[in-house]
């Protein structure tokens, strides 16, 4: 795995990274918070960590001081991929067989250079840069991440959409015979989502392929997934194949199937609540710790400027 080391992007101070051997009382944890929407709905991505009206009062800290990484057994062993599991301590187990090599991506539509390039070679052309960022997802639950991953900019300048292009659709390996989840015909598989292509252009947007400088792991989205830190985790779509720029909004998984739910836009925004569940708090994996969910998970100076003019509110 190449790493390199990008100044431009905001750092977590390394003083405040724990070792990745540090080992939280997982298991207690994983007793008290992922059974807790058990019983939930079937249509969610998502049943939320932090449940309306709840009277357990949690240690609230800082957002800003709690940039602690989260422990790689956290980050491997507590997932969200319907394609496998719905359970999410069981997708490491539910993907461990799930073989990813060989693999290729393809880049098509509004491009100068459409490509299908092997993983190696994408790796080769492209190399991984490591980012430490703050993930959170709709549920209500964050982590902070050490990814490797190849900025996308750097894919798109060299495959050179076209004037007409507007977006990028994203889509998931589709084959029910590796992913059980997709066999159960419940979702419209294969996933997929999009972003917009100045998004995608963003230096924060990543096209991960590992994490803690280790390949990514097939509970994570091996070999490829996408990295979005400043919105919901549901964009981050794992296991891409085709990667396409179009002229039109892309639909998306989730959007599609729960529009009120979960929108195109989806970044993270405190002052919007999801309709069963606030979104201005969020539960640490891997501690009893809540902390205050920051506009664009903090990364408001790098990317509000790509929302200048639109309602926030609106375009959750
Ligand atoms: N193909 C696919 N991508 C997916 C999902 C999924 O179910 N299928 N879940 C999403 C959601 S809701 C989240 S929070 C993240 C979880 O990533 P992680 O398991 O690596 O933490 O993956 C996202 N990407
Ligand atoms: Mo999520």
């Amino acid at each position: 795995m190449t790493k390199q080391i990008n100044s431009s992007y905001p750092k977590i101070p390394s003083s405040e990274i724990t070792p990745e051997e540090v080992y939280y009382s997982r298991r207690q944890f994983m007793k008290s918070v992922v059974g807790a929407g058990a019983g939930a709905l079937a249509l969610a991505a998502c049943a939320p960590l932090i449940k309306p009206g709840s009277t357990e009062s949690p240690t609230l800290t800082p957002s800003s001081t709690e940039n602690t990484l989260t422990s790689y057994d956290f980050v491997t062993h507590f997932n969200n991929y319907y394609e496998f599991s719905m359970d999410k301590s069981g997708v490491a187990k539910a993907a461990e067989s799930f073989i990813t090599d060989p693999w290729s991506v393809e880049f098509s539509g509004l491009v100068r250079h459409p490509q299908k390039w092997d993983l190696p070679e994408l790796i080769r052309q492209f190399p991984p840069e490591e980012r430490v960022y703050r993930f959170r997802c709709v549920e209500a639950w964050a982590m902070v991440i050490p990814w490797n991953g190849i900025p996308l900019k750097n894919i798109l300048k060299a495959i050179e959409p076209t004037s007409d292009a507007r977006y990028v659709r994203f889509t998931t390996l589709y084959d029910p015979k590796k992913m059980p989840g997709q066999a159960s015909g419940s979702y419209p598989y294969p996933y997929t989502e999009g972003l917009r292509l100045d998004e995608a252009e963003n230096d924060l947007t990543l096209l991960a392929t590992g994490l803690y400088g280790k390949p990514l792991l097939p509970q994570n989205g091996a070999p490829v997934r996408l990295v979005v830190p400043w919105k919901y985790g549901f964009k981050s779509i794992k296991s891409i194949v085709k990667i396409e720029l179009t002229d039109q909004q892309p639909a998306t998984f989730w959007n599609s199937l729960v529009p009120d739910e979960y929108g195109f836009y989806a970044n993270v925004n405190p002052r919007v609540p999801h309709p069963r569940w606030p979104q201005s708090r969020e539960t640490v994996i891997g501690t009893d710790n809540l902390q205050n969910t920051l506009l664009f998970n903090g990364y408001a100076s790098e990317v509000a400027a790509l929302y200048t003019g639109m309602d926030l509110q609106e375009n959750y």
